[in-house]
């Protein structure tokens, strides 16, 4: 009987948790890069895809696998992301998550995936949409070339970068691509950005704005890079794809979490885990 009322319960449970993944995922809402190109192979290698599995190993846990939302490689063990794909949501765990790496067509029949070790965000705050960051310890190491440099402290974006991902074309164009997508845009100061929201919005320091033209980050490519090239022509990784009002609407930038402001943070987290 006691045994009977266990497996009720283990039922009740994990058909919930279903319930609960198949409505809050963020893969089943819109969104990928705005009028991007094709990323070409040895291009963007920083930039991993976060899935999630319902079940199976190799071949057939790949089957079981979808794309939520992006992130960046910056070393071997380590990605960053934003918080808002991985905060307090109780369905996302180190056991059923799953990165991809090096891969830009995602339909390739045994894509590079690890698990993870764990799962580590900042204190994000929803209203505001401040501190959208946060880490994932990867189970082992991966190969380091594809990683992108954190950017040093005295780091300041500007000029022209490249945001990447999986997510939507267009605002609900109902499919992500299988092919990762790469978009040019341009760095705003944070006025110019702040004047085009108007004042219902605060773009805070710990916030990037880029675009603002024909090409943007859409939903799915959240979590995602904003690298940039740097006078000396290393690649940084200057921003993480945050929020927006829609996908190119005219004149609106895209905002992204301004990793500068947590390279301290990313630091301390790294060392200490
Ligand atoms: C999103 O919902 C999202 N246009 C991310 C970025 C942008 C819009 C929406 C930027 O994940």
């Amino acid at each position: 009987m006691c045994r009977f009322i266990y497996i009720l319960l283990l039922w009740n449970w994990a058909t919930q948790a279903n319930a609960a993944s198949i409505a809050d995922v963020p893969s089943f809402r819109p969104s990928r890069i705005v009028n991007g190109e094709k990323a070409r192979n040895g291009e963007e290698t920083w930039q991993i895809s976060l899935q999630l599995s319902t079940g199976g190993v190799g071949p057939n846990r790949q089957r079981t696998m979808s794309h939520f939302c992006g992130g960046t490689l910056v070393n071997d063990r380590w990605v960053v992301t934003a918080a808002h794909c991985v905060y307090k949501k109780m369905y996302i765990t180190s056991d059923n998550l799953f990165v991809v790496f090096n891969t830009t067509n995602m339909k390739h029949p045994d894509v590079p995936n690890i698990g993870v070790e764990k799962i580590i965000s900042a204190e994000y705050n929803e209203v505001t949409k401040e501190n959208d960051i946060a880490l994932i310890k990867l189970e082992a190491a991966v190969p380091t070339s594809g990683a992108v440099s954190l950017p040093p402290a005295s780091y300041e974006a500007n000029g022209t970068c490249t945001v990447s991902g999986w997510g939507f074309h267009k605002v609900n164009a109902g499919s992500t691509p299988n092919h990762l997508m790469a978009a040019n845009v341009t760095i705003l100061t944070r006025e110019d950005c702040q004047a085009r929201f108007g004042s219902q919005y605060t773009i805070y320091p710990g916030m990037l704005c880029a675009g603002g033209g024909e090409t943007d980050a859409c939903q799915g490519d959240s979590g995602g890079p904003l690298v940039c090239t740097n006078s000396t022509g290393e690649n940084v990784l200057a921003g993480i794809v945050s929020w927006g009002i829609g996908c190119a609407t005219p004149n609106i930038p895209g905002v992204y979490t301004n990793v500068v402001e947590y390279a301290n943070w990313i630091q301390q987290i790294m060392k200490n885990n």
